[in-house]
């Protein structure tokens, strides 16, 4: 849906009737609007009777803004890496984990199978998973009103709704369920600190999604913390046969993150994002340095920070350079299918 139509009043009179044609002169060579804005005017009561009452002010807000539905969950294709653009919460291992699932068909199927929209209530429903008893991941189901769409654009999500006023909903959908999932699980210190700041649930909940683990998003989202391939890992298998198995997990459609540490103290920038997650697009060998390169999408949608300038989302680094010099802390593999 296109917010920019969305936000039309609805009619509640009839059209006004258009305006006369202007008057021939030199204005009339003037491009004209197609749709000129013509002033309403009520027409005249009949004297003594009362006017009826006009549409409540309280209303107007909700009377302009989108009424989302599962038409605008994706694009064309699904769900896509690019729908995601973080901007003002702290939550890069959630959205990250969220582009590395959309970066497969798999990924994107399990992704479509937790959102459903409710037709009758203009609701959605995400299911996460909790850890149960014995570590078993239990399905948890989390409902996202309208409100709590609004909200979310409002803050500035991790979609791109709220930069271009359109595109695919599904990132605040599962972003604003994950808050509202932290804040049904905060504990009990949380919520007294909360009630004494005097702040509200949804404020609580994306105040406790800020920083994270990307196994630990995954896990929310599919029930499974995956693989993590550490530093010591590549140090002892080496950057080639870290690059085998990364590129056999993206080819069985995991899903797989990087997630950075700063670098040592008197290393160069090595121009990611310092305690940041990327989705990981490929590792491949530069044919030229013979380095193994891992190329990154930064869940920002640009990389304007240390190191580069850039507004693409893209990023490469050598492998080699990121784990000697401290900026890599792991790779995360998601679960086939
Ligand atoms: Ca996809
Ligand atoms: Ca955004
Ligand atoms: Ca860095």
């Amino acid at each position: 849906m296109d917010i920019g139509s969305a936000l039309a009043r609805p009619a509640r009179f009839d059209p006004p009737p258009p305006p006369p044609e202007p008057a021939p002169g030199p204005r009339s060579e003037l491009p004209q609007p197609e749709r000129p804005s013509t002033p309403y005017e009520l027409p005249p009561f009949p004297p003594g009777l009362e006017p009826p009452a006009l549409p409540h002010t309280d209303d107007a807000g909700d009377a302009e803004r989108a009424n989302f539905t599962d038409a605008d969950l994706y694009g064309p294709d699904g769900p896509e890496p690019q729908d995601i653009d973080q901007d003002s919460i702290g939550d890069c291992y959630f959205v990250a984990t969220l582009a590395a699932l959309a970066n497969s068909p798999e990924g994107d199927a399990r992704i479509e199978e937790s959102i459903t929209y409710n037709e009758e209530t203009g609701t959605f429903t995400v299911t996460f998973y909790e850890e149960g008893p014995l570590g078993i991941p239990v399905p948890v189901q989390v409902e996202v009103t309208q409100d709590d769409i609004q909200d979310n654009l409002e803050r500035g999500g991790g979609s791109t709704v709220d930069n271009n006023g359109a595109g695919p909903i599904w990132p605040a959908v599962m972003e604003a369920a994950y808050a509202k999932h932290a804040a049904q699980n905060a504990t009990l210190p949380e919520r007294l600190a909360a009630g004494v700041a005097g702040i509200s649930e949804m404020d609580l909940g994306y105040q406790l999604i800020e920083g994270g683990k990307a196994r630990d998003a995954l896990f929310d989202l599919t029930g499974t913390q995956g693989t993590d391939i550490d530093n010591a890992f590549v140090d002892r298998w080496g950057t080639g046969f870290t690059m085998h198995l990364i590129n056999e997990a993206l080819a069985d459609g995991r899903s797989v993150t990087l997630s950075t540490d700063p670098e040592h103290d008197g290393a160069s920038e090595d121009g990611l994002a310092d305690n940041h997650v990327y989705q990981v697009e490929r590792v491949y060998v530069d044919e030229k340095t013979g380095e193994v390169m891992v190329e990154l999408r930064n869940p920002w949608a640009n990389n304007n920070t240390e190191g580069q300038r850039n507004d693409d989302p893209i990023v490469t680094v050598p492998l080699s350079q990121i784990t000697e010099d401290g900026g890599f802390e792991y790779f995360n593999i998601g679960p086939k299918g």
